[in-house]
């Protein structure tokens, strides 16, 4: 089901987006729709739908989707003030886009998680 996804797509540089890290596994980008003033998409490059698909070979991958959140919160003066990092799965949490990502939200008071 990632297959041929938009974020498919922005990794291959066959959609635009502003990219703000890469490397051999993971990509970085600014959605379309901002919800917070700093709001990122860590998305790993492995066509993984959602959590529900994931295996004990992606753990690595995983780790490091952590690791870039981390980076890019610091990058953006959010590490100490807060943020949240967000994975949505499935139709009931609202997931759009099914490829694998998880959402860096901060730059303000966050409301609470579940509405
Ligand atoms: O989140 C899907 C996210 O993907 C949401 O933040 C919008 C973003 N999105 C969708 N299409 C694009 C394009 N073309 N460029 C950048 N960002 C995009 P979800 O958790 O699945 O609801």
């Amino acid at each position: 089901m990632a297959e041929g996804s938009i974020f498919s797509k922005i990794i291959k540089r066959e959609a635009p987006a502003t990219i703000v890290y890469e490397d051999d596994d993971v990509i970085a980008f600014v959605p379309n729709r901002l919800q917070a003033p700093v709001h990122l998409l860590i998305v790993p490059k492995k066509e993984i739908p959602t959590i529900n698909d994931i295996t004990e070979e992606d753990a690595m991958l995983l780790g490091k989707l952590f690791l870039v959140a981390k980076k890019l919160a610091k990058e953006n003066g959010i590490a100490e003030t807060g943020y949240r990092l967000a994975m949505n799965i499935n139709e009931d949490a609202g997931q759009s886009v099914f490829h694998l990502h998880m959402h860096l939200l901060g730059g303000k008071k966050l409301g609470p998680m579940v509405t």
